[in-house]
């Protein structure tokens, strides 16, 4: 496996990282503050191309690799993870989903504003019941004619507040588990639907969140994305490509509470000496480099796999998992090395790690990751 980047890759991984330190940098402490949603950085993002990186060229995506995409959220959650987690959304769930599962004429509607940041995406699976337990939906849709009626409530929707189109999974029947979801495209303009409260959070409070409600809401039987009874393959698939974009922002914070960490080390002073002269500092140092280089290695593998075309839930699972906990174990060791200033609001890693913690929970938490993962290995041969 080569793990070099091509110049293609290349240049997409600089573009990405002159417009994180140029245009994010300067207001990402700031909307960490005030939570405010960037709309003028993301619709940048979306003129230079990195909502629809993935998306193919026929419908006004830059019809980039997989490789390409992980560098380039590395590069943008490195400085700020809420556009991290807004580039990946739009990249893997909705678009990736549009894509692969959408006739020509929805991704022709849908697809190309989405693409080229004209419109913003969102993805709604989990419900106030159903989580992990993504099958356990409640969110109702009846066929009236050449219309569906919707009804219901979701919840923990990334993007949700600023959505102008929103992938949904609903049920046809609630008794009837797997075999009756289905994906529909929700348009945010039409009556019957309405936005909960944001919701308040911990980390990645720059990225908008909220519950959805769905009160007799109408769309045409056009709107509904691949089969009846297909809703929760869908899902899942294009969940696989969103845990490789999660990995990648979790290697962005881990990279930059690392690299702060190393130069506080080299600057800060104890004892006549800079702590990195320490060998308590240099181990958690050496660790931190150790653990970040393993959860790239098995990030730029799912992404491989995925640009090889095979299957990749294992992969993508693994690194999601490793990444993740990397993400965690790694800011952590950041406040650490940091001392009392890791503490504080005048240095980035008090929010890098806050940030850091909801990469272990969101599309799929460490211990679906593991499911996954297991059911994998334990297959009959
Ligand atoms: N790609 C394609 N198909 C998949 C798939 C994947 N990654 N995962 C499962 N499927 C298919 C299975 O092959 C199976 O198909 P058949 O009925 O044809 O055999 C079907 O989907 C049902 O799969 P399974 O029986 O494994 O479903 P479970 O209900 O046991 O659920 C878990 C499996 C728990 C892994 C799944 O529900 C999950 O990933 N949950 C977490 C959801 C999540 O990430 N939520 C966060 C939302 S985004 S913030």
């Amino acid at each position: 496996m080569d793990f070099e980047p091509t110049d293609e890759q290349r240049m997409i991984r600089d573009l990405a990282r002159d417009f994180a330190e140029g245009e994010i940098a300067p207001i990402a402490a700031a909307i960490d503050e005030t939570g405010e949603f960037p709309y003028a950085t993301v619709k940048k993002m979306g003129e230079i191309g990195l909502l629809g990186l993935t998306t193919s060229a026929d419908y006004g995506g830059v019809g980039a690799d997989m490789v390409s995409y992980v560098l380039a959220i590395e590069e943008i959650s490195k400085v700020c993870a809420s556009h991290g987690v807004i580039m990946s959304v739009q990249n893997s769930l909705v678009n990736y989903g549009i894509e692969k599962f959408g006739t020509p004429e929805q991704k022709q509607r849908f697809l190309v504003p989405l693409a080229t940041g004209q419109a913003i995406g969102a993805y709604s699976l989990t419900e106030p019941q159903s989580g992990s337990d993504a099958a356990n939906m409640r969110t109702t849709a009846v066929r009236d004619g050449d219309d569906y009626v919707i009804n219901g409530r979701k919840s923990w929707v990334t993007s949700g507040p600023v959505a102008d189109f929103i992938v949904t999974f609903v049920t046809a029947d609630p008794k009837a588990g797997h075999g009756a979801t289905m994906a529909v495209m929700v348009e945010t303009d039409r009556p019957g639907f309405a936005r909960g409260k944001t919701e308040p959070k911990l980390g990645i409070r720059a990225s908008a969140t909220c519950e959805l409600v769905f009160e007799d809401y109408r769309i045409p039987v056009a709107n509904r994305l691949g089969d009846v009874g297909g809703g929760f393959k869908f899902a899942m698939t294009i969940l696989d490509k969103g845990r490789i974009g999660i990995a990648s922002q979790a290697l962005g914070i881990s990279q930059a509470a690392y690299e702060a960490s190393r130069t506080y080390a080299r600057e800060r002073r104890a004892f006549g000496q800079a702590i990195a002269g320490f060998q308590a500092i240099q181990f958690m140092l050496a660790d931190m480099a150790t653990r970040i280089d393993a959860a790239r290695l098995l990030t730029l593998r799912a992404a491989l796999t995925a640009d090889r075309g095979d299957r990749f839930t294992l992969e993508a699972a693994m690194a999601k998992l490793y990444a993740s906990e990397t993400a965690g174990w790694v800011t952590d060791k950041a406040v650490q090395v940091h001392g009392g200033m890791g503490y504080s609001k005048e240095v980035p890693v008090e929010r890098f790690y806050r940030d850091a913690r909801i990469t272990q929970i969101y599309e799929g938490t460490s211990e679906i990751q593991r499911l996954v993962i297991a059911r994998n290995v334990l297959k009959p041969a």
